[in-house]
């Protein structure tokens, strides 16, 4: 549960700026936004800036143009003086928000990762929360506020992205008691299913098929690889490919276990994305070696040569760790 110290806080202070981590996915957005909706209804000075782009699967959100992209040129009319960050391990996730921090700001962190260091004045972490949305939920209760649409398709946003559509092992009883209210509060979930996961342009479907193609099976059907070469990447196509969720193909075949999805962004530099579904098989470590990291089940790393040669590479270092269950 929320301790009471943060309603306090988010009370008594004024002149925020929310933010997130780069590439913010569908927590960070409905999170950045939940806390937006909150700060509004006390009548708080409030900015919300992120580094990158904000993908466009979320601008069904009310106010999604309300994030503000940072640029060296951008101005805020007001002196920040507190942080409000959700869904940030660290502070160097901000990447280039950080230029904005005066130095005397309070700092509030809002999240629910394991790997949280701890960085604010204030920290919220809630290890048991499966979306930072699931948090601010609670926080929005605390205040004691009704929740209306726009609100509940922001936490609902979170909760659905984070849990991979209810469907991961951090999905909670709970997750369903809030989405249940959710749906109560008039957050349209039949609508948000169809346009987050059965909507797809021509360019992205299509390169979907060229990447199936490319399905180079390994280890008695225990490792997949599948990629995209540079040229591809490059065409008029492939620049409008959308790979979310790509890499669960390969994964979704029966024996398979570890999926390398390889991705020649420039020539001679290849982005690995790694995914396993065996709890031995932990793909952080594989990455670690390589210079990447990330979670035991998804992890990735950038490694430099062609497609073949990191194949190889790669084929190397799993193989040793599948070899040892034998
Ligand atoms: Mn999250």
């Amino acid at each position: 549960m929320i301790p009471k110290e943060l309603k306090k806080i988010i009370k008594a202070g004024d002149d925020f700026l929310i933010s997130s981590h780069i590439n913010p996915d569908g927590d960070a957005i409905g999170g950045m936004l939940a806390i937006k909706w909150l700060l509004n209804k006390l009548n708080k000075r409030y900015i919300i800036v992120v580094d990158s782009t904000p993908s466009e699967k979320f601008k069904y959100l009310t106010d999604f143009k309300k994030i503000t992209i940072y640029s060296e040129s951008l101005k805020i009319d007001f002196n920040i003086k507190n942080l409000l960050t959700v869904d940030v391990p660290n502070l160097e996730r901000l990447e280039k928000v950080n230029k904005l921090l005066p130095k005397d700001i309070k700092v509030i962190n809002i999240d629910h990762h394991e790997s949280n260091s701890n960085f604010g004045d204030i920290n919220f972490i809630d290890l048991k929360a499966c979306s930072c949305t699931e948090i601010i939920y609670d926080l929005i209760n605390l205040f004691g506020m009704p929740l209306d649409k726009d609100v509940a398709e922001y936490i609902y946003t979170g909760l659905v992205i984070d849990t991979g559509r209810f469907r991961f092992s951090n999905t909670t009883p709970r997750a369903f008691e809030v989405a249940a209210k959710l749906s109560e509060a008039g957050a349209r979930i039949s609508f948000i299913a169809e346009w987050l996961y059965h909507t797809n342009s021509i360019e992205t479907l299509k390169g979907l098929g060229i990447l199936l193609d490319s399905l180079d099976i390994n280890m008695n059907g225990r490792m997949a690889f599948v990629h995209f070469d540079n040229k591809y990447l490059k065409s008029e196509d492939g620049s409008k490919v959308d790979t979310e969720g790509f890499v669960n193909y390969p994964l979704s075949i029966e024996n398979v276990e570890v999926v390398a999805f390889l991705q020649e962004t420039e020539k001679g530099r290849v982005k690995v994305s790694l995914r396993s579904k065996n709890n031995n098989i932990n793909v952080n470590n594989i990455a670690a070696i390589l210079g990447g990291g990330g979670h035991a089940k998804a992890a990735g790393c950038r490694i430099n040569g062609t497609i073949a040669d990191v194949k190889k590479l790669l084929l190397q270092e799993i193989s040793k760790k599948i070899g040892i269950r034998g």
